[in-house]
């Protein structure tokens, strides 16, 4: 089986009232073209982002291959003053390194007090975001976070899906996006929120049959470009150039719905949260029977789910 693709839309937006008339409303990924984001893609060179933030140190993902796997946990957490972490993140090759002269860094900023405390790029970098105007399509009461990210030219973030909707705002560097449909959630070979699809472009079929049927949208950011990620939606992301983002996250859901505590901003909704407990307790109760019962209730559980008309 061939794997199929689909173009990212591209469409001009400026305003929130555009946004919701010609995108959100869709529920699907599109690539936001024209928004003014202000002086930032122009100004944000390595040498203006080592000038305006200095020493602060950061804590940083240190990967010794492109592709980062969050399953395996194929990096290291480092910490590291900003400015020498622009420095190694911006060039390919490094001078001083923890792992392989051509290690990959990953900047995903976090709170105040990380274990408590949201990301929120305004309060965090001021010193970066007077720079900057973010679009903040939907009402304030919904807004989550904002999360700066900083990244190696190649650096590959594995395919996982967000329980928020999401402008990703590509500011600095080009950005190649591929996204997957929530129903496409049995083709992945998920392990919780993350697919078990390292390389997503040459899969090992042996191990995942179904990968290649899940229809992959794709898109190629340039500065300035602003991705709607819908909640749900798996992404992958490579940055194909040293690399500046940020993502303003919102919720779309009740506020009733979001585990309350949750800084990143990714565990699933509690009701959601608690039938996956349930299925859980579901299959260790089904390991107290011999394999042929197993293997039945087990397949009894699949058709009473299928049959749901929630799967249709
Ligand atoms: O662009 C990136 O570095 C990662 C984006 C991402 O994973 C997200 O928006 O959730």
């Amino acid at each position: 089986m061939v794997s199929c693709k689909v173009e990212v839309p591209v469409v001009n937006v400026k305003s929130r009232e555009e946004f919701e008339a010609l995108i959100y409303c869709n529920r699907k990924p599109a690539v936001i073209r024209g928004f003014d984001l202000g002086p930032a893609p122009q100004l944000w060179t390595a040498d203006y982002l080592r000038g305006a933030c200095g020493d602060t140190p950061v804590k940083v993902h240190v990967c010794p291959t492109p592709k980062m796997d969050f399953i395996s946990k194929n990096f290291a957490y480092k910490t590291l003053p900003f400015n020498q972490f622009v420095t190694r993140a911006s060039k390919a090759v490094q001078d001083e390194f923890f792992f392989e002269k051509d290690e990959k860094y990953y900047l995903r900023s976090l709170g105040n007090n990380p274990r408590k405390d949201v990301a929120d790029f305004s309060q965090d970098w001021p010193q970066l975001s007077k720079d900057i105007t973010l679009p903040h399509f939907f009402d304030e009461a919904n807004y989550f976070s904002s999360v700066f990210r900083v990244s190696s030219a190649q650096l590959q973030l594995w395919t996982h899906y967000d329980v928020m909707d999401n402008l990703l705002v590509q500011v600095v560097g080009k950005k190649r996006a591929v996204l997957y449909a929530p129903n496409e959630v049995h083709n992945l070979y998920l392990e919780g929120d993350k697919s078990a699809v390292l390389d997503i472009d040459n899969p090992d079929v042996d191990k995942y049959p179904l990968f290649s049927q899940a229809v992959a949208h794709e898109c190629l950011l340039q500065p300035g470009d602003i991705l709607f990620i819908p909640a749900l939606w798996f992404h992958n992301i490579t940055s194909l150039e040293f690399g500046v983002a940020i993502n303003v996250f919102w919720r779309h859901l009740h506020k009733g719905f979001y585990d309350t505590k949750d800084p990143y901003g990714n565990k699933d909704p509690l009701p959601a949260q608690r039938a996956i407990q349930a299925v859980e307790r579901a299959l260790k109760l089904l390991n107290e029977l011999p394999d042929t019962y197993k293997d039945f209730y087990a397949r009894r559980l699949v058709s009473t789910i299928e049959s749901n008309s929630y799967t249709k």
